[in-house]
């Protein structure tokens, strides 16, 4: 994972080999906002799983609190049952500093983790900016965790939120007002153009371990959804359509600064947007230009 991450050389041959040596695990995405109850979910979520028998990886883009030892950190003693579980796989990953996209990043990790041998793959990440776009990206199935406190369903509107999502669920339904977003939800999701999936909305206690069953339960029925041929073909065909976009992306600007020494052209491009001399665009037109440029020319 750290090669893949790192974009070793070797990792891709490595993506290779794996790729298909198992059925992919479904990918399920967990996102809303800070503190909505993600991990508490994923943890109880994994401890079901683990009930029926089926293996599962986590991976936890950008955790507020941290995943030390494979642990979802947690007082509560059935989080660090998962932590020496080896049936868990759980792989934090930093949305910063690091090389290249996080949509293709999270699928590379998905990809290793099925070659593990996982049956299911559950990504957790903070809907507060692009990142849950791009989960949402590299997952089957999307899961929108908010509560009551986490403001009206019309903001989450706004976030971006109500478009990813393929099910919602309304955490700490032991608060006040549980009932009131889940229609605020129903009501956004009333005035959605008509489709062949309506997301389902499942209300959780996820610290009393109420609703995981139902949530379990909405995850299947969507993955049955999605791989009914009928219903699906042409929706799983626009996902791989913008997975292979994603990993072309990533491997065209893959060590394309250093190996064509565009770092030097970039340096002076920026001296001559900086005094004037050309504009921006024009600038990266002609870096775009070197980049793409397959003749044997030197680049200096
Ligand atoms: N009352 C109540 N508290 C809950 C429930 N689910 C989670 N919590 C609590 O809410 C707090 C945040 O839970 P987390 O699971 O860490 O939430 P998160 O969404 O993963 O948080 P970040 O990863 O930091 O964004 C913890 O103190 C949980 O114990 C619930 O259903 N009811
Ligand atoms: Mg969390």
């Amino acid at each position: 994972m750290s090669l893949v991450e790192n974009g070793a050389p070797g990792a891709d041959a490595l993506l290779d080999e794996v790729y298909g040596a198992r059925p992919p695990a479904p990918r399920v995405g967990i996102t809303g906002p800070p503190g909505a109850g993600k991990s508490t979910l994923v943890a109880e979520m994994a401890l079901l799983l683990r009930r029926q028998g089926r293996r599962l990886g986590v991976i936890a883009v950008d955790p507020t609190s941290p995943y030390t030892g494979g642990a979802i950190l947690g007082d509560r003693v059935r989080m660090s049952e998962l932590s020496t579980d080896p049936g868990v796989f759980i792989r934090s990953m930093a949305t910063r500093g690091s090389l290249g996209g996080l949509a293709a990043r999270t699928e590379e990790l998905c990809e290793l983790l099925s070659a593990w041998g996982s049956d299911l793959t559950l990504i957790e990440t903070v809907g507060v900016g692009q990142s849950e776009l791009d989960v949402a990206q590299a997952a089957d199935t999307t899961v929108v965790v908010l509560t009551p406190e986490s403001g009206d369903a019309i903001q989450s509107l706004k976030a971006g939120l109500m478009e990813i999502a393929d099910i919602f669920v309304v955490n700490k339904a032991d608060h006040a007002g549980a009932d009131q977003l889940a229609a605020g939800i129903r009501s956004a999701l009333g005035l959605r153009a008509p489709a062949a999936w309506r997301p389902p909305i499942v209300k959780t206690i996820a610290t009393e371990r109420q609703g995981i069953e139902e949530l379990n339960e909405a995850i299947e029925k969507h993955r049955a959804h999605l791989g009914d041929p009928g219903v699906s073909e042409g929706l799983r065909r626009e996902k791989i359509r913008a997975r292979l976009k994603n990993a072309v992306r990533e491997r065209l600007l893959e060590g394309a600064w250093e190996r064509k020494g565009l770092g030097a052209l970039l340096d002076r491009a920026a001296d001559q947007v900086l005094h004037g001399t050309i504009s921006p665009y024009r600038a990266a037109r002609d870096l775009i230009e070197r980049m793409t440029d397959h003749g044997e020319r030197s680049p200096n």
